[in-house]
């Protein structure tokens, strides 16, 4: 639901501890002593970052509290309802008529609480939300990033109800097809009393019902479809899927496809493919603030779409659902990633177990999105012995909950006059390797890509996760001028040469970043202003000469491999 938070306080509330903020502001005795107040003139758009809405928010980090008042009637007596939140960044506390429902942490990740029954009321329910945006070195992510911290509630906010038992969660994946059919694995779990409930897997189009005794959380099936059209970037087709029980219906669209590496190639659907991507954080430029709807996904989308990109490297934490959805039926190939970034405390064992949460809930959202082809466990992480285990074990523990899909990381690379050798032990570990390399902006000039040699000690796959140069649109000179639109075009001219010279491995390009974007560590006063200006395309969606190399590059290689 997408609505403001209304200024209206409900006298409903418990009398209990009058001065806590998850009560009523109204006073209900004249010695109550109140210090809060949502009967006041502020209001915040939700979803929505709290940063882009008022000019006192824009550099903001601590608490807000949120309020809002509704009615609820459940359509039947034993129903079950939840509370919905697609993202809350970073903390959020949650109370509905001043009992705590719980608590998250995880900026871009969804979560839920069940409403008890005793909790809710059909009139005047009076939900708060705390919210705290504060950064803490042992968080994910840590102090330290390259990007806005938008706070407030940041995606939809649903409330769900459900038959007492439900479907919770189930997986359908495509194993090897064959000429003539397609083998299926799956499993589903289900909410409730739920032991020796018949469920149903049906794919209308394909006249498929499959039935199943429910025997715990969760039931694995494996069955065989007819032969099924693949989903793939070329041809995104979707199946109607429904999981049926006795008292729930569940509905999705699903793509059947396979994702695997082969020796030093990734395989879509058994054929090699080749990633013509571009990254992006989870921002609409112009109206600086974070995306959060199907329209902000398709102005992404389109701009990705013009470039000729088949993939595209969600930076650097899970993004909304919308533009995952999109990408489903766009047929855009997405990595999705964890905000384990830099340098976050690889010494604490609390930091990893947050890290595991976030890519638990990363991946129970997508694990049905054909467009998700790679998770990532991380972006330029230092290495160290320790570093290296926690990010092992990151890998070990997305391959668990998702056997199906691509691992990866972005990892740093460091300069050589002779020969840079991607040789990060992490690599080891993931099925592709990807490296970040700024060579011609962070180390010499564009001209440094002739003579540079690249070598990996990793016969996988190898994308290039990130390069960039900053330039700020309208600025015109020379190539020689850094953050002209020159320089960059250059930049771009001199990487994609250079990339016709990697290693054999070389699969996929995903250059930083599709446009410029909020940073408060970019503060060059003629050039920045606040903003990483590495975009193709402007903070006023102007696109950059750079846009049009790339694109050039796309246009070549697109259907060659
Ligand atoms: C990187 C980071 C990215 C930064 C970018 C930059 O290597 O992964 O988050 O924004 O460089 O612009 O320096």
């Amino acid at each position: 639901m997408r609505q403001d938070f209304t200024t209206t306080a409900s006298t409903k509330c418990p009398k209990k501890d009058p001065g806590a903020y998850w009560n009523s502001d109204l006073p209900q005795s004249p010695t109550d002593r109140i210090e809060h107040g949502y009967s006041d003139k502020y209001t915040l758009q939700v979803p929505g970052d709290w940063n882009s809405q008022d000019p006192k928010f824009l550099y903001y980090e601590g608490t807000v509290w949120y309020k809002r008042s509704f009615d609820y009637k459940k359509a039947q007596s034993d129903n079950r309802v939840f509370l919905y939140f697609g993202a809350v960044n970073y903390q959020a506390d949650v109370y509905l008529n001043g009992k705590k429902l719980g608590a998250h942490k995880g900026g871009f990740t969804a979560f839920q609480f069940e409403i008890p029954d005793e909790v809710l009321q059909e009139k005047d329910n009076f939900l708060v939300v705390k919210v705290d945006n504060k950064r803490f070195k042992d968080e994910v992510p840590t102090v330290n990033t390259d990007w806005w911290n938008f706070g407030g509630i940041t995606r939809d906010v649903m409330l769900v109800e459900t038959p007492a038992t439900f479907v919770a969660d189930y997986s359908l994946q495509l194993e090897q097809p064959t000429d003539t059919n397609a083998p299926l694995t799956g499993w589903v779990k289900l909410d409730g009393e739920a032991s020796g409930q018949e469920v149903s897997i049906e794919i209308p189009e394909l006249n498929l019902t499959h039935k199943l005794t429910y025997e715990g959380a969760p039931t694995s099936f494996s069955l065989i479809l007819p032969k099924v059209e693949l989903w793939s970037d070329k041809n995104p087709r979707l199946y109607d899927v429904v999981i049926r029980t006795a008292a729930d219906e569940l509905r999705d669209k699903i793509g059947f496809r396979t994702i695997a590496v082969s020796g030093k190639k990734i395989l879509l659907n058994g054929e090699p493919i080749f990633l013509r991507g571009i990254c992006a954080h989870e921002e609409i430029p112009t109206e600086q603030r974070r995306a959060f709807s199907d329209a902000d996904a398709m102005i992404q989308l389109d701009w990705a779409k013009e470039l000729n990109c088949n993939f595209m490297r969600l930076a650097h934490y899970p993004h909304n659902e919308h533009i995952i959805r999109k990408a489903d039926s766009l047929g855009m190939l997405i990595w999705s990633e964890i905000p384990v970034y830099w340098t976050i405390n690889f010494e604490n064992p609390e930091v990893l177990e947050k890290a595991k949460v976030q890519l638990d809930e990363m991946i129970a959202r997508d694990r049905n999105r054909a467009s998700v082809i790679i998770w990532s466990v991380g972006n330029e992480t230092p290495v160290s012995p320790t570093r290296t285990a926690f990010m092992k074990s990151l890998v070990v523990e997305a391959k668990k909950l998702d056997a199906s899909r691509l691992i990866s990381a972005a990892l740093e690379v460091h300069y050589n006059a002779d020969k840079n050798i991607i040789n990060d032990p992490l690599g080891a570990f993931t099925d592709v390797v990807s490296v970040n390399e700024y060579l011609g902006w962070y180390g010499g000039l564009p001209s440094s890509c002739r003579s540079a040699k690249w070598e990996t000690i990793y016969d996988k796959p190898l994308i290039i996760s990130e390069t960039g140069a900053g330039s700020l649109a309208g600025f015109h000179a020379d190539s020689l001028t850094r953050w002209s639109e020159e320089y960059q075009e250059w930049y771009y001219e001199e990487q994609v040469e250079m990339m016709k010279r990697m290693p054999d491995n070389y699969t996929g390009f995903t250059p930083w970043i599709l446009t410029d974007f909020r940073s408060p560590k970019r503060n060059n006063p003629i050039y920045q202003d606040g903003w990483n200006r590495k975009g193709l395309i402007s903070n006023e969606g102007a696109k950059k000469k750079a846009f049009f190399v790339l694109k050039k590059y796309y246009d070549e290689i697109a259907g060659q491999k």
